[in-house]
Order: structure tokens, then C-alpha cells, then sequence
């Protein structure tokens, strides 16, 4: 058995505990699963709906309601970006950027996590068409499709080759450069970007009707998905939503304080502001006072009578923050 599966982070006191925020079918919760695995992290699970309303866990991000978000006392991690950075900070060993490109990796990780990922929602939302359950193509569709999505959805059916070309060659650029016998896409270690690929990869098999026999041309990249399963996902132990709402409850958050130089829109702690994907998907911003930002990451603080103080943490990348 390799080194980094030798290794296992056990759960320890209740205030460092990873509670995690998702459900099973969830590609980007399959992404942080992956993570788990590697660094071998004991985590807590609460199952969360697939549609909204999901009270208890916007009970904890003040409105944010995309799967997976991960809970450490009274601190809430949105966005698999801010996610793995978390556990890189907490659990630097096995690192997750092994080679010595994380700046490269980071990059290329908004490519997979943006455009491939959004375009293998279109070519799974596309391919199902008219067998979609109605409520969950309208919930998808607006998240991920505009407000026009039914129109989308029509036409991502009708252009289903050629969205299966688009992903044809990136799998076959990844295919080409497993085909050495390497383990993972980096080399012998797995590394954030493998799990940032594979969660697509994972999407596209189990949820595309044609996955598996698609998949089937790159043979390396199938041994490269035998391998990421073989990393299996940590231990997970299930936790009721009450139970997690009381800990943040009863802890205070540990997130810094201040606001680094040169902060291009001049945040500064204490401001009220609210936070959004920078997408058009139709959703909730989450409003708060600024506790902590630089360029990476942005945190703010909300009291409610439910959960107390929590501290909010999302990335900088991929967010739109408005200031009053
Ligand atoms: N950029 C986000 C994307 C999260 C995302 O879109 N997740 C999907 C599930 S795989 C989602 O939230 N779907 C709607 C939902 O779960 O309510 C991240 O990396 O965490």
C-alpha cells in the first residue's frame, strides 16, 4: 500500500472535527470525498437535500445553498476551492499539490471546476432531455442554464455530439499522458487536480446514459479511475443536521482577523457586504461583515438566534462581492 494511503488523520476534539455538508450524488461532494481519501481524514456526514429548501444548512451560510460546504466548529468553508484549501491548511500532509506547479495547479483547477464543469452539467442535463424529474430540471436548469434554460436544455439535446467532442479532447489529452503507466496525473502521488478532473470524469460515467461506454476509448484513463476509487474517501460518520447546528452554536469561529494590502476593493474589516457566485444562476447572496480577505479568500461574520456567531468563508475567485 503506498505511503499517503498509510496514514490516517482521526477524528479529534469536537472543535476541529470536518463536518461535511452534502449528498451522495453530488459531483463536486465526490470531488472533496476524493480529498478526504487522500489524506486519510475521519469526517462527519450530514446528508443535505438535493433541492432546496435545505433550512439547516443555510441556517449556517446565511443563504448559500450549492453542495458540498464543510463545517469546523463555527467556521463554514463554501465552494470545494475554499474547501480544499482548508484541508491543505489543516492536514498539510499528504500534500495535495505535490510537484512543485501549484500555482499552475490552482489555475488550471478553475478551468476544471468552471468551464469543463459546466459543460459537463449541459451534456448530462442535455443528454436526459425530457427524463428529467420536472422539478429538479427546473432547480438545475436556472442554477446552471440562465433564465432561459428550457430553451438550453432543448438545445444542449439537439447538439449532444457536439458537446461529446468537446469533451472528447481533454479526455484525450489526459489519456495520452497516462499512457506512460504513471499512477495519477502528476505521477506516482495524487494531487488536488487529480480529484478536481475526476469528479467530471466520475459525473459522466454514473449519470450519462453513454459514460461508461464513452469512457471505454481511453483505456488510461479508466486505470487512472481505478486508481482514484483505490484512494476510496477517508471515514466518513454520519451526523443529524441538529447536531451540527448546535456545534457551531457552541463554539466561536477561529478565523482570522484583517484585511491584506493592496486589496483591490478596499474591504476592510467590519463592512457590510454580501457575496455571491459570480455567475447568473438565480441565487441568495450571503450578507455579513468582513472578518478576514486577501486575494485567495474572503470570510465574513454572522450572529443569528439559531447558530450564534459563524464566520463564512468563501473564495475570492469565482465570487462577486457587493459592497453597500
Ligand atoms: N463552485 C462550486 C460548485 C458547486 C455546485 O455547483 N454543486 C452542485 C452539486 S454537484 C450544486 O450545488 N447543485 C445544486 C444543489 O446541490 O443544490 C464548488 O466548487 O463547490
Amino acid at each position: 500500500m503506498s505511503e499517503y494511503l498509510k496514514k490516517e488523520h482521526k477524528l479529534s476534539d469536537q472543535s476541529s472535527e470536518v463536518i461535511f455538508h452534502a449528498y451522495p450524488q453530488s459531483p463536486v461532494a465526490e470531488k472533496v470525498r476524493v480529498v478526504f481519501g487522500i489524506k486519510g481524514i475521519a469526517w462527519r456526514s450530514v446528508e443535505i437535500p438535493r433541492l432546496p429548501p435545505k433550512p439547516t444548512l443555510t441556517a449556517l451560510t446565511g443563504g448559500y445553498r450549492r453542495t458540498p460546504v464543510m463545517q469546523i466548529g463555527a467556521d463554514i468553508y463554501c465552494d470545494s476551492q475554499c474547501i480544499i484549501r482548508e484541508l491543505e491548511r489543516r492536514y498539510p500532509s499528504p500534500s495535495l499539490m505535490p510537484t512543485s506547479e501549484q500555482g499552475l495547479m490552482w489555475c488550471l483547477s478553475r478551468w476544471t471546476d468552471g468551464t469543463l464543469f459546466d459543460q459537463t452539467v449541459r451534456h448530462v442535463l442535455g443528454a436526459a432531455g425530457d427524463n428529467l424529474d420536472k422539478d429538479f430540471a427546473a432547480d438545475r436548469g436556472r442554477l446552471y442554464l440562465g433564465e432561459d434554460w428550457a430553451a438550453a436544455l432543448k438545445q444542449a439535446n439537439a447538439e449532444l455530439p457536439h458537446l461529446v467532442s468537446q469533451m472528447r479532447a481533454p479526455l484525450s489529452w489526459l489519456n495520452a499522458q497516462m499512457s506512460d503507466g504513471r499512477a495519477f496525473l502528476l505521477g506516482a502521488k495524487p494531487a488536488a487536480i487529480d480529484a478536481q478532473f475526476y469528479h467530471v470524469v466520475w459525473f459522466l460515467r454514473g449519470r450519462w446514459a453513454e459514460g461508461p461506454s464513452f469512457l471505454s476509448e481511453f483505456t488510461d484513463l479508466v486505470r487512472w479511475e481505478e486508481n482514484i476509487r483505490a484512494i476510496g474517501h477517508g471515514t466518513p460518520s454520519e451526523m443529524a443536521p441538529l447536531d451540527a447546528i448546535s456545534r457551531a452554536r457552541g463554539l466561536e469561529p477561529t478565523a482570522e482577523t484583517g484585511v491584506t494590502d493592496y486589496d483591490p476593493q478596499g474591504l476592510s474589516v467590519g463592512q457590510t457586504v454580501t457575496i455571491r457566485p459570480d455567475v447568473n444562476g438565480g441565487e441568495q447572496p450571503v450578507a455579513g461583515k468582513i472578518r478576514f480577505a486577501n486575494a485567495e479568500t474572503v470570510v465574513i461574520e454572522r450572529t443569528t438566534d439559531d447558530v450564534g456567531t459563524v464566520c463564512v468563508h468563501f473564495p475570492r475567485s469565482g465570487y462577486q462581492i457587493v459592497l453597500p
